[in-house]
């Protein structure tokens, strides 16, 4: 098995994964507030900056754009995924295979959501045990977006809470973990000390403004993670690349948040 740091979307031990499968998560009203983000090719052209290891879509807009992107951007692709049209308990269809991820779209890595306490966690994790072996029959790296929510759940980011999703990515055989911020970077260290081998990455949240979201940036690296999955925080602002810049100083230079804003 490759190491992952050799992976193409590692950089310096880093992870930057610009998520973009919002259109189906939640529909198009995440692209309002910058219209022209309703053309994937808008933030494939984002997801060019050097900072970006790899962009996260589903297969449909992998199949239809990334051609045009293959040389300039690294694909990840989202295994399974459900419209915000599903009322129940939470699920995700799996909609894409990882031979065809792989063989027929050119997949650098593959991604696949667990709801850990959802009533439907047992067929989720059977499905994801599939996905894991291909990934490692075909030598790319997986990333989960473990995400406890469901019935069961109070507080999807309650530190323990956080921590418990980072463990089932390294249980599960995941080799990274996309994980909710859980507040604060001591919190954070646990998930992190969970995760063992795997590295964890925080989620980027609905958009929030540059100080805050390079502070809590800056604290999941200080406790150990190892980046970010971001979607809304980067290609909801009118200037994308200038949060890129500040994030490539925060996550591969150890810059503070008021340091990178600074440049
Ligand atoms: P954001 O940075 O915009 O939160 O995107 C990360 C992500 O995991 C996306 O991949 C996904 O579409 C979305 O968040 C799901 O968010 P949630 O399930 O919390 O609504």
């Amino acid at each position: 098995m490759r190491p992952i740091d050799d992976s193409p979307i590692v950089r310096d031990g880093k992870v930057l994964i610009l998520a973009m499968d919002h259109g189906l998560e939640h529909g198009p009203v995440d692209f309002e507030p910058v219209p022209e983000t309703i053309d994937p090719s808008t933030v494939f052209d984002v997801g060019t900056h050097d900072a970006v290891t790899a962009m996260a879509v589903q297969k449909g807009v992998a199949e239809a754009y990334y051609p045009s992107y293959e040389d300039d951007v690294n694909l990840l692709m989202k295994l399974n995924g459900t419209s915000n049209l599903w009322m129940g308990e939470p699920d995700s269809a799996v909609n894409c295979s990882v031979d065809y991820a792989v063989e027929e779209c050119g997949a650098d890595a593959l991604g696949f959501t667990l709801y850990g306490g959802s009533n439907n966690e047992i067929e989720m994790a059977e499905e994801f045990r599939k996905a894991q072996e291909d990934a490692r029959k075909h030598d790319v790296p997986m990333v989960m977006w473990s995400y406890p929510r469901g019935q069961g759940l109070k507080n999807d980011r309650d530190p323990e809470t956080i921590a418990y999703a980072a463990r089932q990515a390294l249980e599960l055989g995941a080799d990274v973990a996309k994980v909710k911020y859980p507040g604060s970077p001591e919190n954070m260290e646990w998930a992190v000390d969970a995760a063992g081998k795997v590295k964890v990455v925080m989620s980027g949240g609905s958009k929030t403004d540059d100080y805050a979201f390079l502070k809590q940036v800056e604290g999941c690296i200080a406790a150990g993670g190892k980046g970010l999955a971001v979607g809304r925080n980067v290609w909801q602002r009118e200037n994308p690349r200038e949060i890129l810049d500040a994030l490539e100083a925060v996550i591969y230079e150890g810059a503070s948040a008021e340091e990178a804003l600074d440049r």
